[in-house]
């Protein structure tokens, strides 16, 4: 029970297959204590549910593009939570029309909307979060993949957001540091998640993985969700403004 008295928030739940319901899952079992946030309506009742599930009665609204609300959910998070140990940032967004055509026709709106959802907003949380860690610091943790470094077919403007996002949590490791607080990515291997439903290339991307990583397959979400408690975890506390792949290896081949 590595995180017995821990406690902390969860960005990015949708439902039970999201990426965060797993890092949640695995922060749970270890003892800690945990809120979430929920985009809007929509999925409201999903997360309320996974609250419930693990022994969690605290759900706040955040849509990410919204200032106010990022301000609110950290002053109502101070209320109940006193002080945090941990941010799960697992949140990422573009117009679905710019993962279709080709890279070089995303709009100046396309391109700001998903830098602003998928890369600025780890920056806007990290800042309402860094003040609640106590004086022995804290960990905040974001989602990436692959995309950010290579082409993958249809990431297009995602992976250059997944970029920026990767070069953010070196810098915000290099500023928060010196308060104890560690800033580190997972970049986890494709998941059937709803982020990844209705993408064309997805399943064919699903059937590559399995002849080349090195693990011969695909990286299951409870695995991404280990890998999360434990950067989360005091086990990390060397651990800053690191990517961690969790993708059974596939990054280090060449071809
Ligand atoms: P998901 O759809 O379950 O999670 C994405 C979350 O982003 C959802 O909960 C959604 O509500 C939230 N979101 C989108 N716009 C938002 C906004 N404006 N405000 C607040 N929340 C918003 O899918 P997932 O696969 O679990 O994605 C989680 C993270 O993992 C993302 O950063 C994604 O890029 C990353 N990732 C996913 C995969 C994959 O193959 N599924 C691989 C590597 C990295
Ligand atoms: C997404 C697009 C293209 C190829 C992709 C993905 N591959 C994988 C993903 C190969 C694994 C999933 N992924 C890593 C993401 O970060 C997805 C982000 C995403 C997905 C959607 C779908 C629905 C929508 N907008 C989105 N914005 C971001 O409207």
């Amino acid at each position: 029970m590595i995180m017995q008295g821990k406690q902390g928030l969860i960005c990015g739940v949708a439902n039970k297959r999201s990426i965060a319901h797993a890092i949640a899952k695995s922060l749970h079992r270890e003892g800690a204590e945990l809120a979430f946030t929920y985009q809007g309506d929509a999925v409201k009742k999903n997360v309320q549910e996974i609250a419930d599930d693990l022994g969690s009665d605290l759900l706040f609204k955040c849509d990410v593009t919204k200032d106010d609300d990022i301000k609110k959910l950290f002053h109502d998070l101070k209320h109940y939570m006193h002080h945090i140990d941990f941010v799960v940032h697992s949140v990422a967004f573009a117009d679905k029309e710019d993962l279709k055509k080709d890279f070089h026709r995303t709009s100046r709106h396309g391109f700001t909307l998903a830098h602003d959802i998928s890369a600025y907003s780890l920056i806007a949380i990290a800042n309402e979060a860094y003040p609640l860690m106590h004086l022995h610091g804290g960990a905040i943790l974001t989602l990436s993949y692959y995309g950010a470094e290579k082409v993958i077919p249809g990431y297009n403007v995602m992976g250059v957001a997944k970029a920026s996002l990767e070069a953010s949590v070196r810098y915000l490791a290099a500023d928060l540091g010196h308060r104890q607080v560690r800033v580190n990515a997972i970049s986890a291997g494709p998941v059937n998640t709803l982020a990844a439903r209705g993408i064309s290339g997805f399943t064919k991307i699903l059937d590559i993985i399995p002849e080349k990583a090195p693990l011969r397959r695909n990286v299951e979400v409870d695995e991404v969700g280990d890998a999360g408690l434990f950067l989360c975890s005091p086990w990390a506390t060397g651990i800053t403004g690191e990517t961690l792949y969790v993708d059974c290896g596939y990054h280090v081949i060449g071809m």
